[in-house]
């Protein structure tokens, strides 16, 4: 192409740039309107997150962990930037490029946006306005930019000469434009209220409360997993860039399907049932052997087995299908949640309204199945439905139908790689075996002979059970394992199976070394 332009490229990226920010500050104060889950760049993320094959998301969540959405959201602004910054130096010469460039950008952004589970036609507004202001932005700035006349609209940067000041200037102010929309729209989208929603619900009391804990539950060891986890640690697993935020007072559940009275409970209509409170630990079908994906708190909510009772299940039901506010669904077997355990539609977490994280104003949770097949944060929809008639969002990825949770251990202390004085030390650790219990827990050094450990109290058999036994640390290097086993007298194997497709297994394994 020859390059006519007086306007110098650096000049052309960051007119593309600024070009590009001042869009995204416009969706953002629509978004702020509409629904923050239309601002186009989440939608592209969480549609990134939609179409990404299991092994993909499996490698981020084992690479990033928790921060893998944080990642996600910034190669989408990377990316996002380059294109900017590319259609901005080719936009020195024909403006047309700009706009056909910025064009297709904004209609990837809309079809993102609609094709959220959650989108209504007004969520398209956004992206469309925000492509036209970027577009409208970019003529503006190369115009600016180069002086002095009315160059044609085709080429608007082909005659004069660069006017560097003039061009700084417009993109300052366009800068700043960009600014104040994102700070405008990240006020008007109204998460501050639905926090303060939140800190004044009025938790009632528990009318089947927890038994007290147990004395002994908790070994109060340092560097060991305490038997509550504090909310503020408790692991988040879930397909959300933007967590919602409901209104308690506009939260619905619609209980439908194979029922013979469907019916549409509000967040009061749950807070006047009797509720019971019940320690429960959570664990991810995601988390590899060792690793941090499990955690125990105490819930109060609803059961969910006297709301099926309410509706009247019909004959032939064999699934529960739950979808959450922002559309990903969950399919739990209905004779796990009705035989009788405290699979609960959850309001509170360790005294407290769960936290918008943990899925305010209400979510599921059902002791011994992983949180994929159960643990529906955000519910707003529950069908009473067939496996055979219906799938949900992880089965359709290759993860098992069901997901009961396999019985695990872990050693917390010492920690892999760990350097140890010789002499007296405490391994310590915790096992679980949801709604089975455990019954023991083995170690073994270098492969010698297994020797029990000494097992903390539980309140039931739906938490996990803390573990500890003392070992003569002597010089060198060694390897320390821990295996498991459950009321029904099943021990872990050693067999080592990744978490796909329904749960990773094998002993937890540490080295040592002692000098
Ligand atoms: N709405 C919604 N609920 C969800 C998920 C999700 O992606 N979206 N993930 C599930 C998974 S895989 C797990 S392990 C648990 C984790 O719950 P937590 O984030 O409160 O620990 O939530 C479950 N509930
Ligand atoms: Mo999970």
């Amino acid at each position: 192409m020859n390059d006519t332009s007086a306007v110098p490229a650096w000049a052309g990226a960051v007119a593309g740039l600024v070009a590009g920010a001042v869009g995204l500050g416009v969706a953002q104060v629509l978004a702020g309107f509409v629904n923050p889950a239309s601002f186009p760049v989440v939608a592209v993320g969480d549609a990134v997150v939609d179409l990404s094959p299991a092994w993909l998301k499996d490698w981020a969540i084992s690479t990033f962990g928790e921060n893998d959405k944080t990642v996600l959201v910034a190669g989408v602004f990377v990316v996002l930037a380059l294109a900017a910054a590319a259609l901005g130096v080719l936009s020195r010469t024909r403006l047309a490029y700009g706009r056909a460039g910025f064009a297709a950008l904004g209609v990837v952004g809309a079809w993102a946006v609609l094709t959220r589970p959650s989108a209504g036609p007004f969520d398209v507004l956004p992206a469309a306005v925000g492509i036209l202001a970027t577009v409208g932005a970019l003529g503006w700035l190369l115009r600016r930019a180069a002086a002095p006349g009315e160059p044609a609209l085709s080429s608007p940067t082909d005659q004069g000469v660069f006017d560097r000041r003039r061009f700084l200037t417009g993109a300052v102010g366009g800068t700043l434009v960009a600014g104040a929309g994102t700070a405008l729209g990240r006020a008007w989208s109204g998460g501050s209220q639905v926090e303060q929603a939140r800190q004044a619900v009025p938790l009632p009391r528990a009318a089947a409360p927890a038994s007290a804990l147990p004395a002994g539950a908790d070994l109060k060891l340092p560097g060991l997993s305490p038997f509550v986890t504090p909310t503020a640690d408790f692991y988040r697993v879930d397909t959300a860039l933007l967590l919602p935020r409901i209104e308690p007072a506009q939260w619905r559940l619609r209980i439908h399907g194979l029922v013979d009275r469907p019916v549409e409970l509000s967040y009061d209509d749950l807070l006047k049932r009797p509720l019971t409170e019940a320690d429960v630990t959570l664990t991810c079908v995601s988390n590899e052997v060792g690793g941090p994906y499990a955690g125990n708190a105490r819930w109060l909510g609803v059961p969910m087995a006297a709301i099926l009772k309410e509706v009247g299940v019909q004959k032939g039901a064999d699934m529960l299908l739950s979808t959450s506010h922002d559309g990903w669904t969950c399919g739990t077997p209905l004779d796990v949640v009705t035989d009788g355990r405290d699979a609960l539609f959850a309001v509170a977490m360790n005294g407290e309204a769960l936290p918008i994280g943990h899925g305010f104003p209400v979510r599921q949770v059902v002791p011994g199945l992983y949180g994929y097949v159960s643990a529906t944060k955000w519910v707003v929809d529950l069908k009473v439905t067939r496996f055979d008639a219906d799938k949900a969002y992880w089965s359709t990825r290759g993860w098992s139908e069901k997901g009961p949770i396999k019985t695990q251990s872990r050693i917390d202390l010492p920690r892999n790689r760990a350097n140890l004085a010789p002499g007296r030390t405490t391994i310590a650790g915790v096992a679980w075996a949801q709604h089975k219990g455990i019954d023991a827990v083995e170690v073994r050094v270098d492969g010698g002979p297994w020797r029990q450990a000494r097992l903390a109290e539980v309140p039931g058999p739906d938490t996990w059970r803390q573990w500890a036994i003392d070992w003569d640390a002597t010089a060198g290097e060694h390897t320390i394992e821990v295996r498991a086993t459950d009321s029904t007298g099943y021990t872990q194997t050693e067999q080592r199976a990744s978490p796909a497709p329904d749960g990773a297994t094998g002993w937890h394994t540490v080295t040592v070394s002692v000098d």
